[in-house]
């Protein structure tokens, strides 16, 4: 049985409300489930509760046509997608994933279980917890069969699919990027194959369940190793006297060599995360993996220092911090290094700090906490005398070369 008329979609974050109102929009009822009822009530009004190009519309839409509803309650579906959050307890080299939200959702799936139904993990986890999840599962419905028991001949389904939406291009990409289906068995991953086929126009490749964790771990190793490397060298070109950007500029230019940039430091819930779900289950292999880590997380350090440098030097250094989020363009401040850097700079007391962000309403509350405040874009260039690049938002791109002139400018990005 391939059909799938109903779906109930486990988690409705950042990636699970765009999965589930974009099989709404194709004609598939979903249902949301989540356990916050701020979130399922702001959703059954029409609204997304996060930031997202696009996402308002297309949630309007399907919310009003009655193809997606928000709920705190599991119900009976023909697929379940699990896309909750795993993420790390502990910081650094003592960070251990936490996969609590997974087998929380697997026990609450359980009981709305019947045959025939197809169960995907979408979360973004350390190799073996598809099977931990259908193990749950299996433990809780004795009276149904699943693939770690009867293989091809399961009564459910259990597959692996993982996300790889960029934020910012989520409803884009999570319909065009090409998706990896690891099932637990073959007829596991055919099932997942033909829900996936309903949205995805990009290709869709089938694997095993826990090759299928691991070459999305990968992904997110590979850019931050990749990154790791352009902030040495940017540690490199400091001590050297050599323009970083310049230099890359050049190395770029070879046809097998594309550096990505250095920056204050790696942010968000998946590159500064993920790398660390390998270092877990292979702590003696992961060498490169791990170092990368440590040097990205080391960046946010290297930019106080510069700023404590310049500041040292004027009488009253007023420093506009200019962007919060992890990266340009979105309002997400999760893992952000710049949100590290303002923190270290208050508690420091380096000088007088304009923050700006134009993505936020309000400062979150470790900073609001400190005393600083919001500032408008062109009142902190013009009031400052040190400007601190943090983000390369689009709105901080067109400033004006006079009002930079006479002030000392840390560009961490490269922007300007
Ligand atoms: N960054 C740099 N230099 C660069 C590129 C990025 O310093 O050249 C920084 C960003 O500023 C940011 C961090 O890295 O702080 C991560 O940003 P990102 O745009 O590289 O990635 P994410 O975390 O927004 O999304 C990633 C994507 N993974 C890959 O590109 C391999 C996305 O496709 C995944 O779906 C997502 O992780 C996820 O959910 O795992």
């Amino acid at each position: 049985m391939d059909s799938f008329s109903r779906i109930a979609v486990m988690g409705l974050g950042y990636i699970g409300l765009p999965t589930a109102a974009v099989f709404a929009e194709n004609g598939v009822e979903v249902i949301g489930i989540d356990i916050v009822p701020h979130v399922v009530e702001t959703i059954n009004a029409g609204r997304p509760h996060f930031g997202e190009p696009n996402l308002d519309a297309l949630v309007r839409r399907v919310v009003e046509a009655g193809k997606l509803r928000a709920t705190l309650e599991i119900e009976p579906a023909d697929a379940f997608i699990v896309a909750v959050p795993t993420p790390l307890h502990g910081h650094g080299e003592c960070a251990t994933p936490d996969i609590s939200y997974i087998e929380n959702a697997a026990r609450a799936l359980a009981p709305a279980l019947r045959p025939g139904n197809l169960v995907i993990l979408e979360s973004t986890s350390p190799v073996g917890t598809t099977e931990r999840m259908a193990a749950i599962l299996a433990e809780m419905r004795p009276d149904l069969s699943f693939p770690q028991q009867k293989g091809e001949l399961a009564q459910i389904q259990v597959a692996h699919c993982p996300e790889r939406v960029l934020p910012g291009s989520i409803l884009e990409e999570v319909v065009n990027n090409p998706r990896v289906i690891g099932g637990m068995s073959r007829k596991c991953a055919q099932r997942a194959l033909s829900l996936y086929k309903i949205v995805a126009r990009g290709e869709c490749r089938v694997t095993n369940a826990r090759t299928a964790e691991l070459a999305k771990l990968t992904e997110n190793a590979y850019r931050d190793v990749n990154i790791a490397f352009a902030n040495e060298l940017s540690l490199i070109c400091d001590k050297l006297r050599i323009n970083i950007w310049d230099m890359l500029a050049m190395a770029n230019l070879h046809p097998r060599v594309q550096i990505l940039s250095p920056g204050p430091g790696v942010g968000g819930h998946c590159i500064a995360v993920d790398p660390w779900f390998i270092v877990a289950t292979n702590p003696n292999e992961a060498k490169l993996i791990r170092t990368a880590r440590l040097i990205n997380d080391s960046k946010p350090d290297f930019v106080i220092a510069k700023v404590r440098e310049r500041a040292a030097a004027l009488k009253r250094p007023v420093i506009a911090c200019l962007g919060l989020a992890y990266k340009k363009d979105v309002d997400d401040l999760r893992e952000s290094p710049a949100v590290e850097i303002v923190r270290k700079l208050a508690l420091e007391a380096v000088g007088e700090l304009l923050v700006v962000e134009p993505y936020i309403g309000r400062l979150p509350p470790e900073l609001d906490e400190l005393g600083l405040a919001l500032h408008d874009f062109d009142e902190a260039l013009e009031r400052a005398n040190l400007v601190l690049l943090l983000v390369d938002h689009m709105s901080f791109l067109q400033v004006d070369r006079d009002v930079l002139k006479d002030k000392f400018v840390i560009d961490t990005r490269g922007a300007w």
